[in-house]
């Protein structure tokens, strides 16, 4: 019997998947859309100007990254740059389903040909500080509430995909932002990347183990192979599982410096 272990060319396969995915996560982890500076727009007392809109998801969440051309505070610092405003997600990629996207109601620049079903509410972070609210657009409720995360100038909030029906990760969404008197930058990916799953750490690690345990069985087979050339008396008979657990015992007791 063939053991697909002892295949080399299986074991050619597996290597060339696990080096895929291992080389798909950087470039997949970063579709960003790329925002110009010195774009905004209204009349805000300090314009938020967006540089990077970027999403990554897992089999679990999904995480939306948004990097600024200027420093920013969080809304609950209640600071002149403390950026407001909206992430509307349109998780089924039809803009015939959902409501209007906040971002087409706000921005002077038009539609941005979403339908969305959630959004994320920053101005919420006022009252809840390092959380802001997801919003249910059929009920037009806060369904929970998520974390935000500040550096000097960007922010990042993850959703559980459990929160948005358990969607596949696949969406399209838009951003909206600027301060309290008015929006001043948006960013949509419509037309560009979708966010795009990234393999978990443990497909990953599940895949090396995989691997692992192929080449393992392959080198212990290759091993036992040797050792039925030396020791045929003993391994003649031997295949695997227990009869291979005594021939390897039985080589151990000949030479213990030597394992199968
Ligand atoms: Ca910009
Ligand atoms: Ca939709
Ligand atoms: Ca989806």
């Amino acid at each position: 019997m063939t053991h697909a272990g002892n295949n080399p060319v299986v074991v050619f396969y597996v290597l060339v998947i696990c080096l895929s995915l291992r080389m798909a996560s950087p470039s997949q982890a970063d579709p960003v859309f790329v925002d110009p500076i010195n774009d905004t727009f209204g009349d805000p007392i300090f314009s938020q100007d967006i540089a990077e809109l970027d999403s990554r998801v897992t089999r679990e969440t999904v995480t939306f990254s948004v990097l600024f051309h200027n420093s920013i505070s969080a809304p609950s610092a209640v600071a002149n740059n403390s950026v407001v405003g909206f992430i509307d997600l349109d998780i089924d990629m039809d803009p015939s389903t959902g409501v209007v996207s906040n971002q087409s109601r706000f921005s002077p620049e038009g539609s941005s040909d979403l339908g969305i079903e959630y959004f994320v509410d920053l101005f919420t972070e006022l009252l809840n500080v390092g959380q802001v609210e997801l919003v249910d657009t059929s009920t037009n409720l806060a369904t929970a509430t998520v974390p935000i995360e500040f550096t000097e100038n960007s922010f990042s909030v993850t959703i559980p995909l459990a929160l948005l029906g358990n969607d596949d990760g696949r969406m399209n969404y838009g951003a909206i932002f600027g301060d309290v008197r008015d929006y001043s930058d948006q960013a949509t990916n419509p037309g560009g990347p979708v966010a795009t799953t990234i393999p978990e750490p443990a497909t990953c690690s599940l895949c090396a183990f995989n691997l692992f345990v192929l080449l393992g069985r392959r080198w212990r087979r290759t091993e036992f192979a040797a050792a039925q050339l030396r020791y045929p008396k003993k391994c003649s008979s031997a295949t695997d599982g227990p009869s291979l657990v005594r021939c390897r015992v039985d080589l151990e007791v000949l030479n213990p410096y030597r394992t199968l």
